[in-house]
């Protein structure tokens, strides 16, 4: 009976969420305004990532040289080197009439710095770090990839100068651009010589940069299919997938600038990646769950084989017993519900403000609290875990950051939650969240406490393991790491366990001696080295394994069909030696 396994009380969420919140330590909006710097650094800097590009030339093919047309009547005759050459096959093309390109300025391309000449000669480029700002763009890559754009004929609108025609954009150097007229509808083209397989442009923009634009192709340079659209571009390199096609022409049609300049690119790179991106989701950074927060974090710190005991850990003992009897006769590993599933967010990804949704009626609002969630990276195919408390984790490595959801739900696009926060500096935390912030009763957050699949796929798990239990100690009574508590005792019952007390499995129990489940075996073996800590008040006494959809949202399988081959969640610790647990003394650890 899964239902019965919810997380919490509503009374508990009074108590954790109801009193007066102390703000300082979450250090209000810094982290929203450090992320929309973030985004607009991305935008504003992309000499950074076409650095790279121009500094990896390589030999050119005899072949390129062939693609200067013949007609280079309008050349000027001292024109030798290749970048000159380039410009001529940008010139020649055979142009509309009406389309004011290159075709009288020629003389300008005498203008390109000789040491363009050899980067004009690169046909194979690596493929530069991409900001990955919306689920269109895919992630960086190291792998090389043909620029099948690289020194090919181009075509523009206009272009703002003799110094900046569209040629530019195609000559590998990564700080030579086309810049256009200071209009809104301009647009640049390449004529990749022949219709082939395409599937990636790659915009590498100048300060002026584009906000609304499209990428059409063309097999006939007449007839155009926009393979993508964006209205909200935000610069820097936007490296764009989209669903394979065939064609010769490729186009960047601005429709909107996002400056009172035109729109300039350094480079317009047009490939056909190798691995190809069917779905328009980007690459998940593996989410460690062993290296999130501090070194030093009380999560990652082994209990020492030889160490003292709660002076009353036998009776512990036994009160453990007594509510695994009273409550299903087992301890449940919960995954689709009461457990969070942890998103990625990529450097610069774009943000949303969450809601503030008082579900509990506490009938005001945490202003802090909607600071820390006021630009979210939330990605696009993000969704909250099943069941009611619906938790949600977001996890941004670039930005240090993580957000916590309780009861996230996205209504007609706009996301909201009941409570949470946001960490920042996670990478220097002790891995506990301020008062009163986080999801769960003790402020311990998912990431520090929860088993991922690829812990049990390496067959290790390397930090203390968060674990519930139904029957708590009164909430005035709790342990470090917590730093509160949702526990409830009004008839002052004896022996009770309270929120954020660590114990472990004896240290000298042979695991691989016994018949248990893999999973079992391997959270054992964690059991003894790192222990469990009391993080929630639960239905059932249960640990929490990262919520699948971390990678079913994604498209990807669900990694704990393998793992648990067949055992129900339930009985995956069939056979666990409960009794051999060890409670160490109340605050163990705390600095
Ligand atoms: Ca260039």
């Amino acid at each position: 009976m899964q239902k019965l396994h919810h997380a919490r009380s509503a009374r508990h969420l009074v108590l954790a969420c109801g009193t007066a919140v102390i703000t300082a330590a979450c250090g209000g909006g810094g982290g929203a305004n450090n992320n929309a710097q973030l985004a607009s650094q991305s935008a504003n800097e992309p000499t950074v990532s076409s650095a790279a590009v121009s500094s990896n030339s390589v030999p050119a093919p005899a072949a390129n040289s062939n693609n200067v047309p013949a007609s280079t009547s309008t050349v000027s005759p001292s024109v030798v080197s290749s970048s000159n050459a380039l410009a001529t096959a940008a010139n020649s093309n055979s142009l509309p009439v009406s389309v004011p390109t290159a075709s009288s300025p020629i003389v300008s391309s005498n203008t390109v710095p000789a040491t363009a000449a050899g980067s004009n000669l690169a046909t194979t480029n690596p493929t530069v770090s991409a900001a990955t700002v919306s689920s269109n763009y895919i992630s960086a890559t190291t792998t090389a990839v043909t620029n099948l754009a690289a020194n090919k004929p181009t075509m523009a609108s206009s272009f703002v100068s003799s110094s900046y025609v569209s040629a530019l954009a195609v000559d590998g150097n990564g700080t030579t651009r086309w810049a256009s007229a200071h209009t809104d509808s301009e647009w640049m083209q390449v004529d990749l010589g022949s219709a082939q397989p395409i599937n990636t442009v790659t915009l590498v923009w100048e300060a002026a940069f584009g906000r609304a634009y499209a990428i059409q192709v063309s097999t006939d340079g007449s007839t155009w299919n926009t393979v993508y659209s964006t209205t909200t571009g935000v610069g820097g390199t936007e490296k764009i997938a989209f669903a394979s096609t065939t064609a010769r022409f490729v186009r960047m049609q601005g429709t909107k600038r996002a400056t009172s300049y035109g729109f300039s690119l350094y480079e317009f790179k047009v490939s056909n990646e190798p691995t190809v991106t069917t779905t328009a989701t980007p690459t998940v950074n593996p989410l460690p769950t062993d290296a999130i927060f501090a070194p030093t974090s009380f999560w990652y710190q082994p209990i020492p084989t030889t160490v003292a005991l709660h002076p009353n850990s036998a009776n512990f003992v036994t009160e453990f017993a007594r509510q695994f009897k009273a409550y299903y006769g087992n301890v449940t590993i919960n995954t689709t519900a009461y457990s969070s599933p942890v998103y990625a967010a990529a450097a610069g990804a774009a943000t949303t403000a969450v809601q503030f949704w008082d579900c509990q009626g506490k009938r005001y609002t945490d202003a802090s609290l909607v600071n820390q969630w006021s630009a979210v990276p939330i990605p696009g195919y993000a969704q909250p875990a099943s069941g009611t408390d619906a938790e949600m984790t977001i996890y941004q490595p670039s930005s240090d950051s993580i957000w916590e959801f309780w009861q996230a739900r996205n209504q007609s696009g706009v996301w909201q939650a009941c409570w949470g926060g946001r960490m920042q500096n996670v990478s220097k935390s002790d891995g506990i969240w301020p008062v009163n912030y986080g999801t769960t009763a003790t402020g311990l957050p998912f990431l520090g406490g929860q088993i991922t699949a690829e812990e049990l796929q390496r067959g290790e798990i390397r930090h203390a393991i968060g674990i519930s239990l139904v029957d708590v100690e009164r909430a005035s009574i709790f342990s470090w790491p917590a730093n509160r508590s949702d526990g409830y005792n009004p008839t002052n019952a004896p022996n009770r366990i309270a929120e954020g007390q660590r114990f472990r499995l004896d240290p000298t129990i042979n695991v691989d001696a016994m018949n248990l489940h893999p999973v079992a075996k391997i959270i054992a073996k964690a059991a003894q080295k790192y222990g469990f800590v009391v993080w929630d008040k639960a239905g059932s006494i249960s640990l929490r394994s990262q919520n699948p959809k971390s990678y079913t949202a994604l498209g990807q399988v669900n990694p704990y069909t393998a793992l648990f081959n067949g055992t129900p969640e339930y009985a995956l610790l069939n056979g666990f030696p409960w009794d051999r647990l060890q409670f160490l003394p109340f605050n163990y650890g705390k600095p």
